[in-house]
């Protein structure tokens, strides 16, 4: 199995990557997300609590996308590989996951973060903002709190990975179709490593 992290700051282009990886890889896309809108769209009492904290720009319990993760994991037995896009955001969600795959014989291959400057996310997020209608992402306030619980919470999620040899930096800024070539490169020189 080949699985990749797809790490970086909010509006670093984890979700437009996704998509284009998820199909040239065929991967199995899980975005925590993505499944955290679905889950406030159909009104669950579950998506209720989660919307309360991301409206704020707070992450959303550990429990809570910890267990969404792993019942995916249980629903997909025959992927040949996933694309986590959002998550693990904290240290305690690394290390779940790690158990969760150990517990499939499989790990995780590479992490690959995307690297942006903070202006040019808080640019990014309320141009989105402006078609979106997704409320954390309309006002400059709560795109900033979200940042900062990027780099309290999740820079650590980085360190985790570095300290496995699992960790490539990728220059985030440009256009998406030049991004999306450099991601490539990088996972074709692992690929060709691990097979
Ligand atoms: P997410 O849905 O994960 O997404 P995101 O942070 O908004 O950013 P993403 O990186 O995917 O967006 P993209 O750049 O593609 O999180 C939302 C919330 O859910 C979190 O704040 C949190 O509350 C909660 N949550 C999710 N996962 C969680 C977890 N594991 N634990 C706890 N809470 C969790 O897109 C941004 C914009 O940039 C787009 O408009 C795009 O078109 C544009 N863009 C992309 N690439 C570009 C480029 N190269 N140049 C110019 N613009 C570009």
């Amino acid at each position: 199995m080949f699985n990749i992290i797809l790490f970086g700051p909010p509006g670093s282009g984890k979700g437009t990557q996704s998509e284009k990886l998820v199909m040239k890889y065929r991967l199995k896309h899980l975005s925590t997300g993505d499944i955290l809108r679905s889950e406030i769209y159909e009104q669950t009492a579950l998506g209720m609590e989660a919307k309360k904290l991301m409206d704020k720009g707070f992450l959303v319990p550990d429990e809570v996308v910890i267990g969404m993760i792993s019942s995916l994991l249980d629903a997909n037995p025959k992927a040949h590989g996933f694309l986590f896009d959002g998550f693990p955001r904290t240290s305690a969600q690394a290390e779940a996951l790690d158990k969760l795959l150990q517990l499939k014989k499989t790990s995780i291959s590479v992490m690959l973060a995307l690297k942006v400057g903070e202006e040019e996310l808080v640019k990014r997020l309320l141009k989105r903002g402006q078609t979106s209608g997704r409320p954390d992402d309309n006002n400059d306030s709560v795109i900033r709190e979200r940042i900062l619980e990027y780099h309290k919470k999740t820079t650590p999620v980085a360190d985790h990975y570095k300290k496995e040899n699992k960790a490539i930096m990728v220059n985030g800024e440009g256009s998406v179709d030049e991004i999306f070539k450099a991601l490539c490169k990088e996972i074709e020189s692992r690929i060709n490593e691990i097979l």
